[in-house]
């Protein structure tokens, strides 16, 4: 039980990166206490209550902090809990499969980077793209989503983004971890030029690795069927067989087929 990783008593500027925070209860990454302009970059949080709780305390709020590129993942209730703390910015950051997504309490934050950079993957989100531009009005993908995800009157991702038909699978090595021998790659999503989708933890050694063989993908109307077609060295064995001496990355590559229609 605890925290992962504690912010507290006025904590500031510091860089929290790369850091593998699984099965903490209440909270995987915890800022509290007037701790601000952190920034918080490229870590994987899973299977926590919260996986970011950020909160007032001693009248002071946590303001001015960026998320960017973490992996919020199966937050038993929700993968970030904001209350009374605003001004901190949120963008390129994968949200999946959490309870509930965003608990925000008088707090105003900033949930996207603009256009074109974007917003956030939320799992939970429709993922339709036939519009481009600022305002989402001009015919034309964009690899953002169509519509903003709102979180309520105060805060919303106006780019919200579509995900990765590439699956960059960033594996990060632990001396001590032996839980994660076998990697699983899951893509639910489409856009080639868009960011990793998968975190994996595993230790040093040889690993079974698994892309998904197959994943359906909802365009508007239209259904599009999306195949495993090889790994970036051309290898198309599925599973296959990875041995890691250091932090690496491996891409799975899929082929797009259209599918069929829904009738409306
Ligand atoms: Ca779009």
């Amino acid at each position: 039980m605890g925290s992962g990783i504690q912010v507290f008593g006025s904590s500031t500027l510091n860089n929290l990166t790369q850091n593998r925070v699984t099965n903490c209860m209440p909270y995987g990454l915890h800022l509290e206490e007037d701790s601000d302009s952190n920034y918080v970059y490229d870590n994987y949080v899973f299977n926590s209550s919260c996986g970011i709780y950020l909160n007032k305390a001693w009248n002071a709020g946590c303001d001015g902090n960026s998320f960017v590129n973490n992996t919020l993942s199966n937050s038993s209730l929700c993968a970030v809990w904001v209350a009374s703390c605003s001004n901190n910015t949120f963008h390129h950051n994968n949200f999946v499969n959490n309870t509930s997504q965003v608990y925000s309490n008088s707090s105003v934050n900033v949930w996207d980077d603009g256009y074109p950079s974007g917003g956030n993957y939320w799992s939970n989100h429709i993922l339709v793209d036939g519009y481009s531009g600022a305002g989402q009005n001009v015919t034309g993908k964009d690899g953002l989503c169509d519509t903003a995800f709102v979180i309520n009157a105060e805060n919303r991702d106006h780019y919200p983004l579509l995900g990765s038909a590439t699956a960059n699978l960033l594996v990060y090595t632990f001396v001590d971890e032996t839980e994660y021998t076998d990697v699983e790659i899951l893509v639910d999503a489409e856009s080639p030029q868009y960011f990793s989708m998968v975190n994996v933890s595993v230790g040093i050694g040889s690993h079974n690795v698994t892309a998904d063989h197959s994943f359906y993908r909802l365009y508007g109307i239209e259904i599009y069927k999306y195949t495993f077609s090889k790994w970036e060295d051309d290898s198309t064995s599925n599973p296959r067989q990875i041995n890691v001496q250091q932090n690496m990355n491996i891409t799975a590559y899929y082929t797009e087929k259209y599918w069929g229609s829904i009738q409306k």
